[in-house]
């Protein structure tokens, strides 16, 4: 049984998924004015800012960032399967202090490993809150860190691996570490908590204060080698606003469009999603929309398995 879906709602169906980015999504990301966007769509050179700040922070690749990773349509992706695949901006970020802030991105994430918090956007340096960290937590590889270096919040959950989601850090600045802080995975806000293992774990609004440093995508300021994740990431995004819950559930919904009858996240509708729409018969589901409850009414019943059959041998 999958219990690894969260946060989900009747705006966006929770088993859908999306290989790369859709031209709608990039479209809405342009209208919405991000300081910092990578596409990842170069097979060579540097990764193209298509931000405000423009050119100055485009974005080096190492030799083992794999490129061209399979994505829908003409689109690509990156992937990152090592701590010596990382990228890092030309210029340095603007946003300092106690900034207010959102981070966006397609994320597909692998079962694993990863260690010390690596980063999908990272940036600032002088350790205790002076470093931003959107990323994952610890050696948790499917589990979302929102915060800063040694005092923030993580999701309750882990999100599923192996299919591309939707997810956003919306941090409104001046807050205390444990303020202020709103993740979003496939367009719905989802329950975090003080994230453990961090010391001091807490810190107060006067002490968050961010240096400003180049960006960094898996790789710090410091434990250079040793912080990754393991995952492919897409249009990477950077506001210096905080994003409204509507408007992340409009690019959700472009980023993630809905798929009836895949409770599995491959976008095509099989024996494998029949498996789960029957491991989870007759049952309640976490939220509605969760695993194989297609017509999001919070049960797992003859009218998901309707959708279905109607679906069969359907593809997204
Ligand atoms: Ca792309
Ligand atoms: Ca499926
Ligand atoms: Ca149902």
């Amino acid at each position: 049984m999958r219990l690894s879906i969260v946060c989900t709602s009747v705006l966006v169906v929770s088993t859908g998924v999306v290989s790369g980015a859709t031209e709608a999504y990039q479209d809405l990301i342009e209208a919405a004015g991000p300081i910092l966007w990578y596409s990842f769509d170069e097979a060579a050179g540097n990764a193209a800012n298509r931000g405000s700040l423009g050119a100055s922070h485009d974005a080096t690749y190492t030799a083992a960032v794999t490129r061209s990773v399979d994505a829908v349509g003409d689109d690509d992706a990156a992937a990152f399967p090592s701590s010596a695949a990382y990228m890092e901006s030309l210029s340095a970020s603007p946003l300092t202090g106690n900034p207010t802030f959102s981070c966006e991105a397609l994320v597909s994430l692998s079962a694993g490993p990863a260690n010390l918090w690596g980063p999908f956007l990272h940036w600032g340096s002088g350790l205790t809150g002076r470093e931003v960290y959107f990323s994952v937590h610890g050696s948790l590889n499917n589990r979302i860190y929102a915060g800063f270096y040694n005092a923030g919040v993580r999701l309750t959950q882990d999100i599923d691996a192996g299919r591309w989601q939707h997810v956003v850090w919306v941090r409104e600045g001046g807050n205390d570490s444990d303020a202020g802080s709103t993740v979003y995975i496939n367009g719905v806000e989802c329950p975090v908590q003080l994230a453990p293992q961090l010391s001091p774990g807490f810190v107060e609004a006067a002490d968050i204060d961010v240096a400003s440093t180049v960006f960094r995508i898996n790789r710090a300021a410091d434990s250079l080698g040793n912080r990754y994740f393991n995952g492919a990431l897409d249009e990477l995004a950077l506001y210096d606003r905080a994003l409204t819950p509507a408007e992340i559930a409009e690019r959700a919904a472009a980023a993630v469009p809905p798929c009836p009858g895949d409770a599995t996240g491959d976008r095509t509708v099989n024996f494998d999603d029949l498996n789960v729409l029957l491991e989870q018969w007759g049952q309640a589901v976490f939220k509605p929309g969760w695993g194989a409850d297609f017509n999001n009414d919070g049960m797992v019943n003859f009218e998901d398995l309707n959708i279905l059959l109607e679906e069969w041998n359907v593809s997204c």
